[in-house]
């Protein structure tokens, strides 16, 4: 059966290598994509994804929303940049324009109006903030039922996260730290979430035995791909720093097309939305059910992206 996938991401290297996955995925029917210019710059970020969906989607037509939220904490310029390099890649830019359409209407919107008119419910991917996803629940409560479930690269219950900022006491993850009001808001939703958390993802780093791999099959023009877009982001080699590169949101990415390569449970949370803990997701009796994928089976997950990235 056909699954309904919206994509929501921001740009980063691992958010565009996502996108092209999804476009991989036989049983995945990509109903639109909105980008958020929270991790990246978003002109170079849309003009990717609508690069990619060209060379990569096997002649879908899938509509790009450029998305006009703003978040509360900025992320590093240095990290925002990574879109302006998979965009200028020569793989992607081979045939000198652009067929993919830009929608008229910003990516929150853009996100209703698909839900609305698609008429089995949607797959929700977000692999950066939940901006787009918070304004549209709030535009229009009906879309609640037309999804199936949210898939959320965010958050952590370990005691330490991946945001190390002035004012903060280092217990977020990024994605739920940019627009710590926006997970709020969903979590106050009975949308069903599946969390890939950082519990999960700091189990598969970018390593240099993984980008070998990756080199010594360029021949094939999806592994080339991959390899071409880890290039641009630090590896984990002598030991973990603030930039250190994992595979965050091709991990989530992933375990919407193959469920058995994650183990999950289920976990109460809330979310903190001000103060030196803002974007911390907690374990706490009085929170809301979270699908936490907290363990991978880390061979088996290379070797799905690998595999579903050959185009021959
Ligand atoms: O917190 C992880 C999220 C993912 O959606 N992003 C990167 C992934 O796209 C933010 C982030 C945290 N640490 C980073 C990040 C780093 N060292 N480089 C770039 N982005
Ligand atoms: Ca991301």
């Amino acid at each position: 059966m056909m699954k309904n996938v919206y994509l929501n991401h921001d740009g980063g290297v691992d958010d565009l290598v996502s996108l092209f996955l999804l476009l991989q995925m036989d049983d995945v029917e990509l109903t639109g994509v909105g980008v958020i210019p929270a991790d990246c710059y978003l002109e170079p970020a849309a003009y990717a994804s609508r690069k990619i969906i060209d060379r990569f989607g096997h002649g879908k037509s899938v509509e790009v929303a450029a998305s006009n939220s703003r978040g509360v904490n900025a992320f590093p310029k240095d990290w925002r940049m990574h879109a302006f390099y998979v965009d200028a890649l020569p793989l992607l830019n081979e045939k000198g324009n652009i067929d993919a359409p830009l929608a008229s209407i910003p990516a929150h919107e853009h996100l209703i109006q698909t839900l609305r008119k698609t008429e089995n419910p949607t797959t929700l991917v977000f692999i950066g903030p939940l901006t787009d996803l918070a304004r549209a629940l709030a535009e229009a409560p009906d879309i609640e039922g037309k999804i199936e479930k949210l898939v959320w690269m965010g958050g952590t219950f370990l005691e330490v996260g991946n945001v190390e900022e002035p004012e903060h006491d280092g217990t977020a993850e990024w994605n739920a730290f940019w627009d710590p009001e926006a997970a709020k808001r969903v979590w106050d939703s009975s949308i069903v979430i599946d969390l890939v958390a950082l519990e999960s993802t700091n189990m598969v780093p970018l390593t240099l035995d993984v980008r070998q791999k990756w080199a010594s099959q360029r021949e094939d023009l999806g592994i080339d791909f991959l390899g071409q877009c880890y290039a641009m982001v630090p590896p984990l080699v002598h030991n973990q720093t603030n930039s250190t590169y994992f595979l965050w949101d091709v991990l989530t990415t992933a375990t919407v097309g193959n469920e058995g390569l994650v183990k999950k449970r289920t976990v109460k949370s809330i979310v903190h939305d001000s103060g030196v803990s803002q974007g911390r997701t907690e374990l706490s009796e009085n929170g809301r059910k979270v699908n936490l994928v907290y363990e991978v089976y880390r061979d088996e997950f290379f070797e799905y992206v690998t595999e579903l990235s050959r185009q021959g």
